[in-house]
């Protein structure tokens, strides 16, 4: 099976991604069928565990989204279990060195360029029976780019063979650069227009986490190829608060 991701990144189209953090394979389900292209099970934040993955990357592949997932952390390991599910995408929080993103990539590519063991169990049912040949041309590698590190060795990362795209976390860029994740985030804004600015001049499509659909927009404006409008658990209880509102007139 074809990434649809890769011709959409390939032509320039935006890529909208659904984030979830509720371990559920039919939010699941509902979110890929909700017109996103790509939706991210995110096994860092989420209230996720493997086997929750494993439901809800079934259920994705049920819907017209590209199921991805965010692991926890830079575990070879872990990343061969969540491609075995039929993850077609790996994003990788905290990479802060181009080593580190040269590991993420062998994690996440067949012998000879990488170390991922054979084993593909679920990724034939999704990808077909010819997946191992065509694994590592499909499966998006995408580090994320959050700590003080990545921006410094910014360079090196984007220049590590096999990095697809990357991502930004500006949660933790507001953290590290303005002292805290608030309103007030004049620092990281500069440092995530300067990211962006290095990976378009590297030709590497650069993907962001937002707050919701109006900021989306507007990094789609300043240049981003993918961007995740919000997470599941705050778009439903936001549209609960909204709708109590309304009852109550408020
Ligand atoms: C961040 O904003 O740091 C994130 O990781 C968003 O997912
Ligand atoms: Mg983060």
């Amino acid at each position: 099976r074809r990434n649809p991701l890769r011709e959409r990144l390939a032509e320039g189209q935006t890529i909208v991604n659904a984030w979830l953090s509720i371990p559920s394979s039919y939010s699941a389900e509902g979110m890929g069928h909700a017109g996103v292209h790509a939706a991210t099970v995110d096994l860092q934040h989420g209230m996720i565990g493997p086997t929750d993955a494993l439901h809800m990357l079934q259920a994705i592949s049920a819907t017209p989204a590209v199921p991805l997932v965010r692991v926890p952390s830079l575990d070879p390991a872990f990343m061969m279990r969540v491609l075995d599910s039929g993850a077609y995408g790996v994003i990788c929080p905290m990479i802060s060195t181009a080593e580190e993103t040269a590991e993420l990539v062998r994690a996440c590519r067949y012998p000879p360029t990488g170390i991922r063991s054979f084993g593909p169990a679920r990724g034939l049912l999704y990808g077909g029976a010819d997946y191992v040949a065509h694994a590592d041309s499909e499966i998006l590698v995408i580090p994320m780019i959050e700590t003080v590190a990545a921006v410094e060795n910014l360079d090196a990362i984007l220049a590590v063979e096999g990095v697809d795209m990357i991502y930004i976390g500006p949660n933790d860029l507001a953290f590290v650069f303005d002292g805290c994740v608030g309103p007030d985030r004049r620092k990281s804004e500069e440092v995530i227009a300067h990211v962006l600015e290095k990976a378009k001049a590297a030709g590497i499509p650069a993907g962001i986490f937002c707050a919701d659909g109006a900021e989306a927009a507007r990094r789609v404006a300043q240049g981003f190829a993918l961007v995740t409008p919000g997470n599941d658990f705050g778009i439903l209880t936001r549209g609960m608060r909204a709708a109590v509102a309304e009852t109550l007139g408020a």
